[in-house]
């Protein structure tokens, strides 16, 4: 993902450049710098940070080193747009909304690039015109072809649920209150001992039900899709029918295979919004509270996963920060 990230700001985002990489492995890094223009490689954060011409930063890095990262950064009043999940648990996440209600000031874009892709912000703006009438329900389906090594079973919810935790609440302007999580018969093509597919059930403070499918060793593809019904009406994303064609006696088109893939114009919207509002002396875009929730839900969503059960979101107070 940080390699991807490099790439883009590199190659396709105007207004920022890079100026340094970081990475623990540290030929990793010397590969990315080389391929970004040559800027200096590092293996540690805050000495990067401290360099003179670092503005603003990118962390890619996997969730449980985004705490240390983003408090490095909020130290130096840095901008910083870190990939979801904004830390692995809520009581990291709270410290680093602290640190940054401390400096008085939002600093941190959260990376649910869902809320960049055109398809989810149609669907976003068609639900607030109140044409369907009221959201009742959201299907959520989310597989990927294949889980990386390692995957543990509450990683379907933390890494990959963290979405649908975040563009829940975002489409249906509505807080997730409980969770149940059920566990289907695994997939015999799913490493030992992983629970995939998981069904989730998310209820919301009005009442309404999302449920997701996430099915994260499907084999075919990456497919994300959404379909909410509301009162006159449904309307549904992520088909992915960008070209189909006919031949041979059979119609068909291509499944993307990745999420760099399905999302790349999302993350590149998602990133030149943050230059644009960087530069601009601003923050926007999915906040630190957002990243705080999104982990409380799935919080509850591990819980549910592991003891059974419907299993309540507990969610402090919102600071005035966050509106
Ligand atoms: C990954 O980290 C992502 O963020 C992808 O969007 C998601 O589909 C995948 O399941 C996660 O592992």
């Amino acid at each position: 993902m940080g390699a991807d990230h490099a790439r883009r700001i590199h190659e396709v985002i105007s207004g920022a450049r890079v100026s340094a990489v970081v990475d623990v492995d540290a030929a990793r890094a010397e590969a990315v710098a080389a391929r970004v223009g040559g800027c200096p490689a590092h293996t540690d954060p805050a000495a990067a940070m401290a360099a003179a011409d670092v503005d603003a930063v990118l962390i890619a890095s996997p969730g449980a080193a985004h705490e240390a990262a983003l408090l490095a950064a909020l130290d130096r009043d840095l901008p910083v747009l870190c990939e979801k999940p904004l830390t692995p648990d809520t009581a990291s996440a709270l410290r680093v909304l602290q640190a940054e209600q401390k400096l008085g000031r939002r600093r941190i874009q959260v990376g649910f690039m869902r809320r960049y892709d055109t398809e989810y912000i149609e669907l976003h703006r068609l639900l607030r015109t109140g044409r369907l009438g009221r959201p009742l329900l959201l299907h959520h389906r989310h597989r990927n072809a294949a889980s990386p090594s390692g995957w543990t079973s509450d990683m379907l919810i933390r890494d990959s649920v963290a979405h649908e935790a975040d563009i829940t609440r975002w489409l249906l302007d509505q807080e997730i209150t409980a969770v149940t999580v059920l566990r289907p018969t695994p997939s015999a093509h799913a490493p030992d001992g992983l629970q995939d597919p998981q069904f989730v059930i998310l209820e919301t403070a009005d009442g309404a039900i999302a449920d997701v499918e996430i099915f994260v060793n499907c084999g075919f593809g990456y497919q994300v899709q959404a379909e909410a019904v509301c009162e006159r009406g449904t309307a549904r994303v992520g088909d992915g029918h960008a070209m189909v064609t006919h031949t041979a006696g059979r119609w068909g088109g291509t499944i993307a295979q990745d999420y760099l893939e399905r999302f790349h114009a999302a993350y590149d919207r998602e990133v030149q919004a943050w230059v644009d509002a960087t530069r601009r002396g601003e923050t926007t875009g999915p906040t630190a509270w957002d990243g705080y929730v999104a982990a409380a839900v799935c919080e509850a969503g591990v819980r549910s996963l592991t003891e059974g059960g419907r299993v309540e979101v507990e969610l402090a107070e919102r600071p005035a920060l966050y509106g």
